[in-house]
């Protein structure tokens, strides 16, 4: 795999960026990669005349239009026309080009709010969506078809992977539109500088969420271009695989384990006029255990990092 010619989509953000340094750790040296203003991958032509210049022989989909809770529940419409359009014409590009192995990468939250946790693959498609982010979910449940069904009618080796809940460097810490843990991490250390003894969160604290380290999903990733197939997915009547730690925590505990980090020691309030979202999305990664791969990361150690990182680079 070593040798092959890997177009990297989304290299810049927090996903793209851990998978580009992972793959240059293990000695990966043909890696192909483009910035929005070298190619725009919502505009199919540009993206079909890049596939036929280049000829990458695989491809892995870390491009996105991603957010937290209140950016998804806002930008509904660019969640999901923009993700259609990115995961279509690089999907269909891939095809066209005969592209050997391509992977997606999708998010927890094509789940069904409230099916049985943990969330098995088998769930897909089971039940209702979480209204605040079901046009991603919806843009990705479609990419996760795209993929299985290339595959079904022209035996194309693309298949999904659904991460869970990440964090870490190259995050988006800006305040309305980040997902959570970078927007505690920047909250607790604005509150810590300037001495204010209380921090406002959104919600009630309650809802359980599983935390990845984007390292440690970046491991897994290239752990599964090199081990596994299309076929190892959809033989086992599963459309996309689960890659998350097996843990959550409720958003208080993430909270009082970030201000530990940070040294915010004030008080923690929180602004129940802001949406909760769905209340659990524990993955089952039972599967991803049984292909012999697993975290090693842990919550705290992965927040300790994170923030060293925002320290150096986001002040
Ligand atoms: O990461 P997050 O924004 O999105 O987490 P989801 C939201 C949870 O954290 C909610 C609480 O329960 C919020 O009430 N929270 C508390 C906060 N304070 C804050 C804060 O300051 N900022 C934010 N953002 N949340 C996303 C999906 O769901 O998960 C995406 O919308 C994607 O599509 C992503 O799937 C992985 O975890 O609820």
């Amino acid at each position: 795999m070593k040798e092959k010619k890997i177009y990297l989509a989304g290299h810049k953000g927090m996903v793209g960026s851990a998978i580009h340094r992972n793959l240059e750790g293990k000695g990966y040296t043909k890696i192909i990669t483009k910035t929005l203003d070298e190619l725009d991958l919502i505009r199919q032509a540009d993206v079909e005349t890049f596939f036929r210049s280049e000829k990458p022989e695989v491809v892995i989909i870390a491009a996105a239009k991603v957010g937290g809770i209140w950016a998804n529940n806002v930008y509904r419409a660019e969640f999901l026309y923009q993700n259609l359009m990115i995961e279509s014409n690089l999907i269909h590009s891939a095809f066209q080009n005969g592209v050997e192995k391509l992977i997606f990468l999708g998010s927890s939250c094509i789940y069904p709010k409230l099916a049985p946790q943990p969330l098995k693959e088998e769930s897909l498609l089971s039940g209702y969506l979480e209204y605040t982010n079901e046009p991603y979910a919806i843009a990705k449940i479609a990419g996760i078809k795209l993929c299985e069904s290339y595959f079904k009618q022209y035996e194309s080796n693309f298949f999904s992977a659904m991460p869970t809940n990440l964090y870490g460097f190259y995050d988006n810490f800006d305040l309305e539109t980040s997902h959570v843990l970078p927007a505690l991490i920047r909250k607790f250390h604005e509150a810590k500088e300037s001495n204010c003894n209380s921090v406002t969160l959104w919600g009630t604290g309650t809802p359980k969420r599983e935390f990845m380290f984007v390292d440690d999903l970046a491991d897994a990733i290239v752990f599964l271009l090199e081990n596994v197939n299309a076929n190892d997915i959809y033989s086992k009547e599963i459309s996309q695989i689960n890659i998350g730690t097996g843990e959550d925590l409720t958003i208080a505990e993430a909270a009082e384990i970030i201000a530990s980090v940070v040294g915010f020691e004030g008080v923690i309030n929180y602004d129940s006029s802001k949406p909760d979202g769905t209340p659990r999305k524990l993955m089952d990664v039972s599967r991803l255990h049984n292909l012999g791969w697993n975290h090693k990361t842990s919550f705290r150690e992965g927040i300790e990092k994170t923030y060293k990182w925002f320290v150096e680079n986001k002040i």
